[in-house]
């Protein structure tokens, strides 16, 4: 049985995680966030973060919906077909798909920047080493020589050759304001968000809503889709699949 060690200053949490448990899945991607903020590689708002996109997953049913594939399926398709596609990495995606978010830029020939919200040299470094320890060959983001216009402070840098010059950008987990920086910058910006109301997901060209965990394997696997895909749509279909299965479950809680 796998045990987790918490730390507290000098108290020692035990946690035994068996596999049998049903949140299992649920309880291991937590612990490596919170290995996460232990390593110094994600920050503590990123637990908030993943707690709200928990709460979101719950409604969507811990599952690839068929919106979200066809979202999923898309943005392979535009990434695919961009000059300069790149994919930005922050701490939550560095702490839960390090492997997977390398191996997806190789699929789509993109580059890979580390890109921080609440940025610091010290987390820049430690992201970059851990994905190069998972195979990256080429990290960008510490030598952030360029700014995305429109935004104050440290989140505004970004490296000229990668994120600043890119035309279609992944953006997993990325708050609003800077995502609306990237499209006032003339990006296509494509997002995995579990929450469809998010000014990130309706900012977005192609919005994938389904947990990272889930999003970055289906994006290995999954065939590109050429067709056009009606983001607004999408989203809206996405509130209605949540909206449906919460009118279904209040049914089974009633006598
Ligand atoms: O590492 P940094 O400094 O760049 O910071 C990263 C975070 C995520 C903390 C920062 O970008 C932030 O504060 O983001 P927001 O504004 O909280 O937005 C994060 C969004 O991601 C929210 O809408 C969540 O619902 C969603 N989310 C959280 N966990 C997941 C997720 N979406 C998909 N998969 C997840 N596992």
């Amino acid at each position: 049985m796998p045990h987790t060690l918490y730390r507290s200053g000098n108290l020692i949490i035990m946690v035994k995680l068996p596999k049998s448990h049903p949140r299992y899945l649920s309880l291991k991607t937590r612990e490596l966030l919170v290995n996460g903020v232990e390593e110094g590689i994600t920050s503590k708002a990123g637990l908030i973060a993943h707690g709200r996109g928990e709460m979101f997953d719950y409604l969507i049913g811990e599952e690839t919906i068929e919106f979200a594939e066809k979202a999923e399926r898309k943005a392979i398709a535009e990434m695919l077909e961009a000059e300069n596609p790149v994919i930005s990495v922050n701490g939550n995606v560095a702490a839960l798909v390090p492997s997977g978010i390398v191996s997806l830029a190789d699929r789509l020939d993109a580059k890979l920047e580390v890109n921080l919200f609440h940025r610091t040299e010290e987390r820049i470094e430690k992201i970059e080493k851990k994905l190069i320890k998972n195979g990256a060959k080429k990290v960008y983001g510490k030598r952030a020589g360029a700014k995305i216009p429109g935004l104050d402070h440290d989140r505004a840098l970004c490296a000229e050759e990668g994120i600043f010059s890119a035309d279609v950008v992944l953006i997993p987990l990325e708050d609003g304001d800077r995502a609306k920086a990237l499209k006032d910058m003339g990006k296509k910006t494509i997002t995995i968000d579990l929450n469809p109301l998010s000014r990130t997901a309706k900012t977005a060209d192609i919005t994938i809503v389904d947990n990272l965990v889930r999003a970055v394997p289906n994006m290995m696997k999954f065939e590109p889709m050429y067709d056009d895909l009606d983001n607004d749509k999408n989203l809206r279909n996405t509130l209605d699949h949540m909206y449906n299965r919460l009118k279904h479950l209040s049914q089974e809680v009633r006598p």
